[in-house]
């Protein structure tokens, strides 16, 4: 959501993605197979190219390691826990019908309604019968031979597909942290993105939360509420902004059913995948009290609006610095205790460089005659112990432990699944030096794998609802491209991959994003390699390089037939 960066209009896309495409006509016959495409994951991705296969007359099937479609909103169930983009943005626009139908209950829709969202979206297409639960695809071995995978689950299961739709999510390998002793805790502990369906109790309890990222600054003024007494274990402050959630009002339904081509509009139109409302300045053109008027009137309304004030801020170290000194001073305004205001208030890195958040009364939790703040950069972590946590400065006694620690974003999702590719290499190997695909969808080495969302791709730097359409809306249209000419093995090739990955990184030189350890870098997971992971030049750029390739014959790409005499012969007679 923080792409609308004004970043220069050419943006220099990679000319020598235009390398020959290796197309040779298909041999014979399609191979056995128990599907021609098999997606991984019922999220909102999973959930759309399920979709989109079956209207385009291809044999698709789903497999979901959760009970239930809804991918991030399926799992991630504790308190607070609430969508960052507006709901009349956070949804699909592929059918006008279905918006038509639709009534968000709230400006920010919470996790329980976003679910019933996803489980209305998959009841309402009929796409249940085709998505296999409680089964996580443990290993995909893709054969040259005849151009397939074999797909191998946790449940026994091995079958054979053409194509592989990867549509894992950008932050669902959730990462606990090896603080020393972190098995030792006896009571209940739980990670913010596995939290239990039945709920947890906290009435009465002591409860510990380490992490003050979105999760963490979402459940806390919901847990203070509950427990008896809420310890927040801080590394690093954070930067966070009022939702000012509140119902949608009748006639905002109104109009959000009917403007169906506004809803294309800010898809298509703009980089974030949102509606724009910027003044289109600089910061710095306006003079410091116009600068605050514009920034409390945002302060206000609330949401993300303040972070696309003016146009420089993502990129220009001045600009951005009288934004976050604004939010700064609202946060010393806030909080009561100046010692909590000053270790609550964010200086090591600009504003937006990492994601910002959005809160329901943060700041005015630490208020809270039972809430206390432990600024670990003070007092560090020595263990967790039986009971507690023990810092170098005390001992906190505590009932349930809650990780609110994140994840192994973007890249976790796919090199946790044991993908080997063409030569036997596994795609963590691949990318031990770092995530590689061409436009983030697709990587060398690994034909007829798609990635949705991929690193490469503006993904959680957009709507990712939208960004998710727009990939599956790609990759149907390239799998009918394929069948038309009797072709079964697309790859990414490796030079137009380099020159797409150096494209990714150079944007990313002309923003902030470079000046903070975020997930976006890697920079939360010990060992894993620093490397700006989504793309930053914005979804109408992107959306651009996407559809050129697309028209001109998928340059950057080889494409091949079923080579001769290879098993890839027989028709696809399994049912689905
Ligand atoms: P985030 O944004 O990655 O936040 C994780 C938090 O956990 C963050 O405050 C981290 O501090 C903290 N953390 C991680 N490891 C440790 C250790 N070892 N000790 C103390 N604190 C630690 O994850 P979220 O789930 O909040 O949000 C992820 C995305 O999900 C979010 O951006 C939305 O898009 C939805 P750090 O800042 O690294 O010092």
């Amino acid at each position: 959501m923080t792409a609308d960066l004004n970043l220069p209009a050419d943006l220099n896309l990679p000319a020598d993605l235009n390398l020959p495409a290796d197309v040779s006509p298909a041999a014979a016959l399609e191979p056995t197979l128990d599907h021609e495409v098999v997606v991984i994951g019922a999220g909102f991705g999973g959930l759309y190219a399920l979709h989109e296969l079956r209207e385009a007359g291809f044999s698709a099937h789903a497999f979901e390691s959760g009970g239930g479609v809804g991918g991030t909103w399926y799992w991630n169930r504790y308190p607070g826990a609430r969508c960052d983009v507006e709901s009349v943005d956070y949804c699909y626009s592929f059918s006008r019908e279905l918006n038509a139908e639709w009534a968000w209950s709230e400006r920010f829709a919470g996790q329980p309604e976003i679910l019933r969202y996803a489980e209305h979206v998959a009841e309402r297409f009929d796409l249940l019968p085709m998505i296999t639960f409680d089964t996580r695809i443990t290993s995909a071995r893709y054969d040259d031979g005849d151009h397939t995978w074999t797909v191998e689950t946790d449940q026994g299961r091995r079958l054979r597909c053409r194509f592989l739709v990867a549509a894992v999510g950008a932050l669902s390998a959730t990462q606990v942290p090896e603080i020393p002793g972190h098995d030792r805790f006896t009571g209940p502990t739980h990670h913010t993105g596995r939290w239990p369906h039945e709920g947890v109790n906290l009435a009465g309890k002591r409860v510990g939360v380490i992490g003050t990222g979105s999760s963490g600054i979402q459940a806390i003024p919901e847990i203070a509420a509950e427990a008896a007494h809420l310890t927040v274990f801080q590394r690093t402050p954070n930067y966070s902004l009022p939702a000012r959630n509140r119902p949608m009002s009748s006639r905002e339904i109104w109009v959000a059913q009917r403007d169906y081509e506004g809803l294309l509009a800010s898809g298509n139109a703009t980089n974030a995948g949102v509606y724009n409302v910027g003044t289109g300045r600089p910061a710095l053109a306006d003079p410091p009290e116009r600068r605050a008027e514009e920034y409390e009137h945002r302060w206000a309304v609330g949401g993300t609006d303040l972070m696309r004030t003016y146009g420089d801020t993502g990129r220009d170290v001045e600009a951005n610095e009288t934004l976050a000194e604004f939010v700064r001073g609202k946060i010393r305004e806030i909080v009561a205790d100046p010692a909590t205001a000053a270790s609550l208030v964010p200086t090591d890195h600009p504003i937006g460089s990492k994601r910002i958040c959005l809160d329901s009364g943060y700041f005015a939790t630490y208020n809270r005659d039972n809430v206390t703040l432990v600024d670990l950069r003070r007092e560090p972590i020595v263990t967790i112990t039986e009971t507690g946590i023990d810092t170098d400065a005390a001992s906190y006694d505590l009932d349930v432990l809650v990780f609110a620690t994140g994840y192994d974003a973007m890249t976790g999702p796919l090199t946790r699944i044991d993908l080997r590719g063409a030569d036997g290499d596994s795609l963590a190997q691949r990318w031990s030096g770092g995530p590689r695909s061409l436009l983030g969808i697709a990587v060398a080495g690994f034909p007829n794998l798609f990635t949705l969302t991929g690193p490469g791709s503006p993904s959680v730097l957009a709507n990712v609802i939208r960004a998710n359409e727009q990939h599956v809306d790609w990759v149907v249209a390239c799998l009918t491209y394929l069948r038309e000419r009797g072709l079964t093995r697309i790859e990414a090739d490796a030079q137009a991959q380099d020159a797409w990955a150096a494209h990714v990184h150079e944007v990313a030189t002309y923003t902030l994003y470079l000046h903070a350890k975020s997930w976006y870098l890697g920079a939360n997971i010990d060992g894993k390699p620093r490397q700006f992971m989504p793309y930053i030049g914005g979804m109408v750029a992107y959306r651009k390089a996407c559809d050129d390739c697309a028209a001109a014959g998928y340059p950057g790409f080889a494409l091949a037939g079923a080579p001769r005499g290879s098993a890839a012969a027989t028709p696809v007679t399994k049912p689905a």
